[in-house]
């Protein structure tokens, strides 16, 4: 079999990103390695259906065990794989938890990307390197909708790690010229999305219901607003940051923001139930802070690479109630 020549290495593959960037590069045959750690449950539900394709997995697909807090493992990978582009996308991504587990959080989002930064620029061959960074960076923001430009200005323990990441990462753009992006991702979502974030959580609460699975949905802040997109048009946005001649920073977002109730109501309209009789508020499930009148204008990644969103908040909340409901029927 022909090597492919573009050769990408995800960090936390198994992730939300991770699975729907690994079916994309596959697609423009890439050879995709993905960092995998250790855990007491091999199956990684979300890229199974690539583990177990016999023409994929061995061949073009392959999966490394490391943690990001193991350096030696990291460089030992890098050196061997040799990737033409690395998306870094690993770390602990709840908002909410990174206030109870603030010192882990920082070291995986902040220090680890300080780590693979350092690897990637001892390289023998150039690496373009891509890093998740998030609106949450922008935090209390000073302007709305926020640009590229808009301060920093962190609200959460995750949001001032990925702060310090997004700012190394522009520091070792700046002083060494190596490639590396910075992705200001807003919002995105899927039916792959982790069960603690609030949009599946709505999801998978409305299908359960509807199939008289459970009687209640607990939910925090419903006056919360987002700027929530697509996973899979997202993706495909740190792809094109990587083909462009030079490296940047891209805001990703749509520029249209809703609330949780919002979600909450076009979810129970999409099984047909009153959701004001289902849904119980819990002050557990609030944050110290919040940020605020977050949402992004991606009028710079349109521009420059040609990217939009695709498909409307609608859409989206359907698509991830309808996917909950066929998981419940697929099983009874
Ligand atoms: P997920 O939480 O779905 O995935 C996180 C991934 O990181 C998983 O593969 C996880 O592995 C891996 N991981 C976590 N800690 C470690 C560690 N110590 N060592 C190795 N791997 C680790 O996140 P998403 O896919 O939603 O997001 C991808 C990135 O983008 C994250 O950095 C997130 O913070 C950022 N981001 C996400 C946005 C969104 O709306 N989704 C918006 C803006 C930024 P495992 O499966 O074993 O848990
Ligand atoms: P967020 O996403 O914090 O924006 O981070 P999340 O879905 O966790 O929260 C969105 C908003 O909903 C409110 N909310 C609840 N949230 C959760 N998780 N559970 C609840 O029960 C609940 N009730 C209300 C929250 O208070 C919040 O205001 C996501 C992650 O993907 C990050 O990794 C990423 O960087 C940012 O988006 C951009």
């Amino acid at each position: 079999m022909k090597e492919s020549k573009k050769v990408a290495l995800i960090t936390g593959i198994t992730g939300q990103d991770g699975s729907y960037l690994s079916e994309l590069l596959l697609k423009k045959d890439y050879t995709v390695h993905g960092i995998v750690r250790r855990t007491s449950n091999l199956l990684r539900s979300r890229i199974e259906h690539l583990r177990r394709d016999e023409k994929l997995y061995g061949r073009r697909l392959f999966l490394h065990y490391g943690d990001l807090s193991d350096s030696t493992t990291l460089r030992r990978i890098i050196s061997e794989v040799s990737p033409t582009e690395m998306y870094h996308l690993a770390g602990q991504s709840h908002v909410g938890l990174s206030f109870e587990i603030p010192e882990s959080t920082c070291e995986e989002t902040g220090m680890a990307t300080l780590r693979l930064l350092e690897i990637v620029r001892a390289q023998p061959s150039p690496v373009k390197f891509y890093h998740a960074s998030s609106a949450e960076i922008f935090g209390d923001a000073s302007a709305s909708p926020q640009t590229e430009n808009t301060p920093l200005r962190p609200t959460s323990p995750y949001g001032c790690a990925k702060a310090f990441a997004t700012q190394l990462a522009r520091v070792y753009r700046q002083s060494y010229g190596l490639f590396v992006c910075n992705g200001i991702l807003y919002n995105h979502e899927s039916p792959r999305r982790g069960e603690n974030f609030v949009t599946r959580k709505i999801a998978r609460g409305a299908a359960r219901i509807a199939r008289n699975l459970d009687d209640e949905l607990v939910l925090g802040n419903l006056e919360s607003r987002r700027d929530w997109g697509r996973a899979q048009d997202y993706v495909q946005a740190m792809w094109l940051m990587l083909q462009h001649q030079t490296a940047d920073d891209y805001v990703v977002a749509t520029g249209e923001t809703h609330s949780v109730r919002e979600f909450v109501d076009a979810a129970f309209a999409v099984v047909g139930l009153p959701w004001e009789k289902y849904v119980k508020h819990d002050s557990l499930f609030n944050r110290p802070t919040e940020p605020v009148r977050l949402v992004g204008c991606s009028e710079k990644i349109g521009k420059t690479l040609g990217w939009k969103p695709a498909g409307n908040f609608a859409q989206l909340v359907r698509e991830m109630v309808e996917a909950e409901l066929a998981a419940i029927d697929s099983r009874q």
